[in-house]
């Protein structure tokens, strides 16, 4: 493996946003491949990161700046990516859901997907439901990841599930749902196709129903 390849995966799984954007820079000049430097760097160090999250070995501040260094790296790393025309795994509309404002665990998961190789489109917070269909109808979208952290919200993803019934679009995607009130309980009962407790989680989900 080049040097720069392991660099950026050190750099990033000890959250050195410098270390990271240097080689990826360096990595590109050497012309090693871009999807090389996502897969065995980026994508690798985000893996890990996550795999020592449920080890219980990282916590989510050690998360949250991991995040950031991959994100600065994936910022040098995106417009080669298009070049070389190399495919994200799938895309993923996430948001947290309307009348909810929190969006850290939303980004969290927003990074960790996009970091696993997934496109991202990132609605926000306060999302209503409309919105998300809008989304679902307009883009080509594999996944539908909705975030809650009040029990008074949560009850929104499944007016969001009911949206989709209602314009036909059910069929068309995955919902995948999470947030600290949110269970693998209530995701049965509303009728999603996946539940992840965590943003390490989320990604092996949304891995597992693309599969
Ligand atoms: Co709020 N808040 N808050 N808050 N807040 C909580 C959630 C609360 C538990 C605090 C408490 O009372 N102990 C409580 C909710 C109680 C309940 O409903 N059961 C609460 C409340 C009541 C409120 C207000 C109503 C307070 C008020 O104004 N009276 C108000 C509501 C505003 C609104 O949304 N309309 C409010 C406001 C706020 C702030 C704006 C001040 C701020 C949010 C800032 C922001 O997000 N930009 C805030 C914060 C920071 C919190 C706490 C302290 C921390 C939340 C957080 O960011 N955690 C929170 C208490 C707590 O959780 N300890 C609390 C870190 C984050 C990484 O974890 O978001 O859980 P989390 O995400 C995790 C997982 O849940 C999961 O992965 C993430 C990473 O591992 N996950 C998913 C999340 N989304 C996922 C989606 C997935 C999969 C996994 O798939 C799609």
């Amino acid at each position: 493996m080049e040097k720069e390849i392991g660099t950026i995966f050190e750099g990033i799984v000890n959250g050195d946003m410098d270390l990271v954007r240097t080689n990826v820079a360096q990595a590109l000049e050497k012309d090693i491949a871009p999807r090389e430097i996502l897969n065995s760097g980026l994508i690798a160090a985000m893996d890990e990161v996550g795999s020592l999250f449920e080890k219980g070995e990282f916590f989510v501040p050690e998360m949250l700046v991991a995040a950031r260094a991959m994100k600065s790296g994936l910022e040098i790393l995106k417009p080669k990516l298009a070049e070389a025309k190399v495919e994200a795994k799938g895309t993923v509309v996430i948001g947290t859901v309307k009348g909810d404002l929190h969006d850290i665990g939303k980004n969290l998961v927003a990074i960790m997907l996009e970091g696993a190789g997934f496109k991202i489109l990132d609605l926000g917070v306060d999302t209503p439901p409309e919105r998300f269909v809008t989304a679902v109808q307009e883009e080509n979208v594999d996944i539908l990841a909705l975030s809650a952290l009040l029990t008074t919200t949560m009850t929104v993803m499944e007016e969001t599930v009911a949206a989709l019934e209602g314009a036909g679009l059910r069929d068309k995607v995955k919902v995948i749902v999470g947030g600290a009130p949110v269970t693998q309980n209530y995701a049965d009962s509303i009728g999603v196709d996946g539940f992840a407790p965590d943003a390490s989680a989320a990604v092996t989900v949304a891995k597992s129903l693309l599969n």
